[in-house]
């Protein structure tokens, strides 16, 4: 296969100054033309080679002169063409196919609309073109369609001209004042229904906002028209930037391989990240449209005013926006709780991705598919990185440092090192080791001890640091990080903290920082044993291992300032307590719920001042996925059984404390997205996932609450608890639900997902009813996902039935799914990577699969490659 390597990255043989392309939408295919403004980029003989793929060419022309067969070459990647001077014009025109594309890439056609997708490397199947990003050029686009199935016809920038052509045809022109790489082209068209609203920009600009629908979802919008329009003046406010279009268009849309995709003026979404109301969205949803809505705002500096030299600078602008827009997040909602959700989020889905065979640093360094680089480790570990520099210049230093990087490189495509160049240079600071980040991949453990000398009254904390080692980089180097610390005293409250030769004192955090594998720090005037709060914010992307005693950890489940640490400390004492219980188990002894955490979790449910989201964070044990991971060898059923005997244990001890606080929340709830009462409802549904095992009143708690179709987040949690059941309202509750929402796909999704990870032994059985149920396609992403990627990600002891029968379905469908979407398909291979973490029985099985897979005749390189490096 060919592999891309970043060390191989040349500058374009060729620019591009200006395209203009004629797009002409039919039924029976459209026709692209495209004419090209060329200048050589510096002094070679090399020739023109534009990508290309799966076009069919009507006719080509050089400077205005058709070229004759033998002046071009074209194969199935590329358009080769010789003797072009210093500047040239270059005229295409090809048929394309966009109904028969089911990859979801180039243009495309989701019900019934017209759409495009071309990140990372789509735009090359909508016309020959430099498709890289440090090719920018000014786009103009005329699209012609049809009047009554494509009234709506969009692309970037604004619209500058249009006409009919008779035949009930129609044209718009649009031109985009800046230029752009073709990643971020695109071309929407359709009968849709628009929701608008405007922005005033901080220099007095109107920018008109529309989001464009499906006719019937206009009532679905607000929620993301409100989360751009705060998007927009949090940019002003935080970075200083300010849009830069009179335009602002987002197009939701049925079928997407993503999330969203930040196209100058014009976003497309999928539309799960777009429609909500509280009857059809759970909270959860409506915090993603928030994040997502957010996200694909801030691109629009992040990203496209400055923009990714080639595709290996991928984090320059996905953690750095996945950064701005977690701090949006917490800066509108509770900032603790946003932290640990973006904690939970990196620990399940990229800390096994740097454990395991496709470990690979924040800037790989080749790739075969850059689809399959849109990872974890580039998003959510990128985004970690940011965090760190964030925290080592402060929040002044790293606006400085923005400013900067916007200064010297608006219109520009560049790299990760401009990046921290502009950072450095901002803040005359010296980031050299930190670099490291960048380029070393795996996730490094720091070994922390502390010990307190009472008799000087000193505190010394020793920190060591060590990487394990990933494919292709078995030695690491030791990494520059922030670690954030507090003490805290007898009486609950930080005490002040002076190191060994500092003059002063001050309370609360303190951000050490450790470049070596070793780092001593001993804190003086210390007058009692302090109780440690480690990585206090989870301030740099690594395991802590330190060994606490369970009751220092309940201390902090109470007292810790740091709220993010709260949590911890509560996940720190349910694992240590669950991994207890499952060597029991393992051993055959007794199954015995130690005292202390049903009392230290019980004071956390009587602690009325918190934030009610807060505790239902650590109110809720650990996933079994996360229980896994710190398991030497996995023992599937075991963390199942003793999870659920954990949870029955605290709901008979809890009970009436759980019954008390459940209602309250139920009380104080009110439907509709206010952070008192999702806060509210979080707990509600926190207390309920215990409730429900209690044999008296679980039942019907749940069932009265499904039956009160409150909001969609406590139907869900009812329905969950109901799906996981054996009551006898089962079927009925599941075939009502369906019922009342076929006609929602979005809420469909949920109802597929909710039988999928359904923790039963029959799962699987009903799975694959599902996946020949009528409402069942693989045509759709987010159906996949809501049944197969749920299943294969979130079900544990399904997917890993020790039959093997659960690996067996997954793998059938990711060939069956290869056929028609490759990007997608290599997306549910994640969990079969995981084969070293678990028993040899179930290796040889998911090893099995992954050959079964490689061995396929015909496979995309998208699934070749992700499956092929899982064997390794
Ligand atoms: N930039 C897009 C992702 C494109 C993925 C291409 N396979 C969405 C985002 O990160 O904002
Ligand atoms: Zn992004």
């Amino acid at each position: 296969p060919d592999v891309i390597h970043l060390e191989d990255y040349r500058v374009p043989d060729f620019l591009i100054e200006h395209v203009e392309l004629h797009v002409d939408l039919g039924d029976g295919g459209t026709r692209v033309g495209s004419r090209l403004t060329l200048r050589r980029n510096g002094e070679h003989g090399r020739p023109l080679v534009l990508h290309g793929e799966g076009l069919e060419l009507l006719s080509i022309a050089l400077d205005g002169k058709s070229l004759a067969a033998g002046r071009y070459r074209l194969d199935d990647e590329t358009l080769t063409v010789e003797g072009l001077g210093a500047e040239a014009v270059l005229e295409t025109e090809c048929r394309i196919d966009p109904d028969g594309n089911t990859a979801l890439e180039g243009l495309y056609r989701s019900n019934g609309t017209f759409c495009t997708q071309c990140e990372a490397e789509g735009f090359r199947k909508i016309t020959w073109y430099l498709d890289r990003p440090d090719v920018m050029a000014r786009f103009r686009t005329t699209i012609v369609g049809d009047r009554t199935t494509q009234p709506v016809m969009l692309s970037n920038g604004n619209p500058v001209a249009s006409g009919t052509t008779g035949d009930n045809r129609h044209w718009v022109t649009w031109e985009d004042p800046f230029p752009k790489p073709s990643y971020l082209f695109a071309l929407v068209a359709g009968d849709l229904a628009v929701v608008e609203d405007s922005f005033t920009t901080r220099s007095g600009r109107e920018v008109a906002l529309r989001i464009y629908v499906e006719h019937g979802n206009e009532d679905r919008c607000g929620h993301a028209m409100t989360a751009l329009k705060h998007a927009m003046a949090w940019d002003e406010r935080v970075y200083g930037r300010e849009y830069d279009l009179d335009i602002f268009m987002i197009v939701a849309v049925s079928d997407f391989n993503m999330g969203a995709m930040e196209n100058k003026g014009l976003n497309v979404f999928n539309a799960k990240y777009i429609l909500a109301k509280p009857e059809t969205a759970t909270d959860v949803d409506f915090d993603g449209i928030e994040s997502v809505v957010a996200h694909e705002y801030f691109h629009n500096w992040t990203g496209n005013r400055v923009t990714c030299r080639d595709w290996f600078q991928l984090t320059l602008k996905e953690g750095l926006t996945v950064f701005r827009d977690q701090q949006f997040s917490a800066d509108m909602n509770s900032a603790a709780v946003k932290r640990i959700a973006d904690v939970q989020r990196l620990r399940a889905a990229q800390f096994p991705e740097d454990g395991g065979p496709l470990a690979h640093p924040i800037q790989p360094q080749s790739y075969i598919e850059i689809n399959n680089f849109y990872t974890a480790t580039v998003y959510e570990k990128g985004a970690e990185v940011i965090r760190m520099i964030h925290r080592l210049l402060g929040t002044d230093g790293f606006r400085k440092g923005s400013d900067l990087y916007f200064e010297r490189h608006d219109g520009q495509a560049v790299t990760t090192e401009d990046f921290v160049a502009a950072m450095e240079d901002a803040n005359d600071a010296d980031l050299g080791q930190f670099r490291r980040w960048y380029v070393q991949a795996g996730t490094p453990r720091l070994i922390c001890s502390g010990d307190y000398d009472a008799a000087d009254g000193s505190y010394l904390l020793t920190v060591r640091q060590e990487t394990p080692a990933t494919p292709g980089q078995p030695e690491k180097a030791p990494l520059h990080m922030p670690f954030a610390v507090g003490l805290i005293g007898r009486d609950g409250a930080d005490l002040p903290l002076r190191l060994a030769g500092e003059n002063s004192a001050e309370a609360g955090t303190r951000v050490l920082q450790l470049r070596e594998a070793e780092s001593r720090f001993r804190f003086v005037d210390i007058p009692e044993r302090p109780v440690a709060s480690l990585l206090r914010g989870f301030s740099a992307p690594v395991r802590l291992e330190f060994a606490q005693p369970a009751e220092d950890l309940a201390f902090r489940m109470a007292h810790d300032s740091d709220d993010f640490n709260r949590w911890e400390a509560a996940q720190e004492l349910q694992n240590k307590v669950l991994l207890g219980l499952v060597a029991d188990r393992r051993a055959g002894r007794p199954l015995v719920l130690p005292d202390m955490l049903a009392e230290a979790l019980g004071t956390a449910l009587d602690d009325d001042g918190a934030d009610p989201s807060l505790l239902a964070l650590m109110l809720t044990l650990p996933g079994e996925v996360m229980l896994a991971q710190h398991m030497e060898v996995i023992d599937v059923e075991a963390i199942h059984d003793v999870r659920e005997f954990a949870v029955k244990a605290l709901a008979e001890r809890l009970r009436d404390r759980l019954l008390a606080r459940y209602r309250a929340c139920h009380a104080a709830a009110r439907p509709g997205f206010d952070g008192a009462s999702m806060a509210a409802r979080h707990l509600q549904n926190a207390c309920l996932a215990y409730l429900s095992q209690l044999d008296d009143i679980g039942r019907e708690t749940a069932l009265a609450q499904y039956r009160e179709r409150r909001t969609m987040t406590e139907t869900m949690a009812a329905l969950a608890r109901i799906a996981a059941s054996d009551w006898p309202e089962r079927d009925e509750a599941l075939a009502d639900f369906h019922a009342a929402w076929r006609n929602d796909p979005l809420v469909i999704d949920k109802w597929f997902t909710v039988q999928a990870t359904a923790a039963r032994a029959d799962t699987l059985e009903h799975v694959l009813a599902l996946a020949g149920h009528e409402d069942f396609t693989l045509r759709n992403p987010n159906r996949v996902r809501a049944l197969i990627g749920a299943f294969a990600s979130a079900n544990p002891t399904a997917f890993h039935r020790a039959d093997g029968a659960g690996y067996d379905f997954v793998a059938e469908r990711i060939l069956a799914l290869d056929a028609s979407n490759p990007q997608v398909a290599a997306r549910l291979i994640a969990p079969f990577g995981q084969w070293r973490r678990y028993d040899k029985a179930r290796q040889e099985r998911m090893l099995n699969q992954l050959k079964r897979i490689v061995s396929q005749p015909g496979l995309s390189k998208d699934v070749r490659e992700v499956a092929s490096k899982s064997l390794n």
